[in-house]
């Protein structure tokens, strides 16, 4: 069963490709540093012999005395609120049929639906920003995103001040760690992602079991550009952004712990390294990578489904994947934190 995940890989990759009108790669991207350990243990001290990455470097977030589910802290280093998770079991994958399969069979993929037990943790409670990620860059951590026709096309969509509480784009899964990773945070494992995303009951949006309506996530709707549309859009619905929206824009699609965007806007990049179910921390898809052995995982798991593809893609329990090279205007992420 689980032997057809190649197959999903390469229609990924394809459909990536075939989705994106203007993605690409950085050279640069191939040489960055792999290591996924982006836990900042104390306080930076500064100095004026110290590089301007460090001058800007994040202090420490706050956190409440006992956090409950849902609860909020904001994120001294970028300012970004996070939810928390607590610890315990949750259900992960998606299975309508007997078929275990990893592969997309037609209009309901399956994903084996096991259980996974996770520590507490704190999940950004949007994707990351321009306006957050251009700080990054400004203090020397971040390197620029790429441009392309982002609609509404015509302005820049990195840079302009209109747009910069959107989600960042066009960054490679290197860009995304180094980011958050300058935050003080990490990225999320894709098993995080996911109880963020649908609790622990196994729904399957964020907001539950009931169909999608325009007011609980940016998909690909009736204003969706033709030349970046997804296998299936939407000409019923009018969500009111033919492209990305501003983050946390969408409240009525909140999760059970309150993060917004889970379903819609973007892809969102996790720390998991693209390998079959079930999921398994210990595996060797949660390591560290090893620059000595950089081909061995060259494909990282997006959650989350973007504004150019149909409701499928925004199921919380689908597994969307991608070399870490790669960047797309489909494509962003948000944090996570284990402290
Ligand atoms: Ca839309
Ligand atoms: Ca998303």
């Amino acid at each position: 069963m689980i032997r057809k995940t190649p197959v999903l890989i390469s229609y990924c990759i394809a459909l990536l490709f075939v989705l994106s009108a203007c993605g690409g790669s950085s050279p640069a991207d191939q040489a960055a540093d792999m290591s996924l350990d982006g836990e900042q243990t104390g306080e930076t001290e500064e100095s004026a012999t110290q590089p301007a990455a460090e001058e800007n470097a994040p202090q420490l977030t706050s956190t409440p005395e006992e956090p409950v589910a849902g609860s909020v802290r904001v994120s001294q280093a970028d300012g970004m609120e996070q939810v928390f998770v607590p610890a315990g079991e949750f259900i992960i994958g998606w299975q309508e049929t007997d078929a275990t399969t990893e592969v997309l069979p037609g209009p309901f993929p399956d994903f084996l639906k096991h259980t996974v037990t996770l520590d507490s943790y704190w999940m950004d409670k949007v994707p990351v920003t321009n306006g957050q990620y251009q700080r990054c860059v400004q203090a020397g951590a971040c390197r620029p995103c790429g441009q392309n026709n982002i609609p509404p096309q015509g302005k820049d969509y990195f840079t302009e001040s209109e747009y910069a509480s959107y989600p960042v784009v066009n960054v490679s899964w290197y860009m995304a760690r180094d980011y958050c990773e300058w935050a003080g945070h990490r990225l999320p494992t894709e098993a995080e992602w996911e109880k963020a995303a649908r609790g622990t009951d196994g729904r399957k949006y964020p907001w539950g079991n009931e169909p999608y309506t325009e007011d609980k996530a940016n998909i690909c709707d009736k204003h969706c550009p033709p030349s970046v549309r997804g296998t299936i859009a939407n000409p019923n619905f009018d969500d009111g952004y033919p492209g990305p929206s501003p983050v946390g824009n969408y409240p009525a699609g909140a999760s059970p712990y309150g993060a917004l965007d889970m379903a819609g806007n973007v892809w969102e990049w996790t720390s998991t390294a693209a390998q079959f179910y079930p999921y398994d921390a210990d595996d060797g898809r949660e390591a560290e990578y090893d620059k000595a052995d950089g081909e061995k995982w060259p494909e990282r798991i997006l959650r989350g489904g973007p504004w150019n593809n149909g409701l499928i893609y925004q199921r919380s329990s689908f597994r969307y994947r991608a070399v870490a090279i790669y960047w797309n205007m489909n494509m962003g992420f948000r944090c996570a934190s284990s402290e």
